[in-house]
């Protein structure tokens, strides 16, 4: 018979129609857990259920907006309850050093700080008005609330091909660009910090299997640039687990 190990860490993941992991942020952390390999269990939440579900365990926001989110976790061995990847990511690496994960290096933050600034507004028109497409109709809902509320416009106002091909083409140039400032240190190995991952490479897996599990053309654009293409691969055995 098959002896399941006692989870340490409860996973609080956003759901989907997938049942998968989507979440980018949740990624980096589900990361984190897959590559230490610490024993954990996920309970996936519907957009509308997150506030409700975590507010009564006494998690605490730390923006100011005040707004709950996921990744949060509960730690079970101190039943630490946490929510935010920041001071989720220090706490799994302060519990379990061992393999360390580099969560804040100065080439990491220049690689993530360029990725962010370039993919952003791409990712705007192409992946936001996908994501609706595979929530739960109750999670469509308050998707399409909060985010028409934010954008000021119906979500599939985004969706024209002629300008999405083109806001790809504008930033063509700088995303090979930041694909060969990840691929510095290739000839020590697949990382941005060249052998082993580091925080920032979970960071650029993380994104690209979000985008692959809303629309796969929209990860192959990504894939198609050096650099993403070599650690979103070499991260492939940390993203076996997925719920
Ligand atoms: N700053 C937070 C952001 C996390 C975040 O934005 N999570 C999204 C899912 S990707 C969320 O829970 N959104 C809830 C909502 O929009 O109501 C972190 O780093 O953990």
């Amino acid at each position: 018979m098959e002896t399941e190990t006692k989870p340490e860490i409860i996973l609080y993941d956003l759901a989907c129609a997938k049942d998968v992991c989507f979440s980018p942020v949740v990624w980096r952390i589900r990361l984190m857990l897959n590559f230490k390999r610490i024993p954990y269990k996920t309970i996936f939440l519907e957009f509308p259920d997150i506030e409700s579900t975590l507010k009564p365990l006494g998690m605490v926001p730390v923006k100011p907006d005040g707004k709950f989110t996921v990744p949060a976790i509960h730690h079970v061995p101190t039943d630490t309850y946490m929510m935010d990847s920041v001071p989720i990511s220090q706490f799994l690496e302060a519990t379990y050093p061992d393999p360390p994960v580099p969560l804040d290096t100065e080439r990491g933050r220049e690689i993530e700080t360029k990725a962010r600034t370039l993919l952003g507004p791409v990712l705007k028109t192409s992946i936001l008005p996908r994501e609706i497409l595979i929530l739960s109709p109750r999670a469509q809902q308050y998707f399409r609330r909060t985010r028409e509320a934010w954008l000021g416009h119906p979500l599939e106002d985004l969706l024209d091909a002629e300008k999405e091909e083109k806001a790809w083409a504008a930033v063509d140039g700088d995303l090979h660009a930041v694909g060969q400032l990840i691929r510095e240190k290739s000839s020590d190995g697949p990382f941005v910090l060249g052998a082993k991952p580091s925080y920032s490479d979970f960071f650029i897996a993380g994104a690209l299997q979000s985008n692959r599990v809303v629309d796969e053309g929209v990860f192959e654009r990504i894939m198609k640039y050096p650099g993403f293409n070599d650690v979103y691969t070499a991260c492939l055995p940390w993203m076996e687990k997925k719920d």
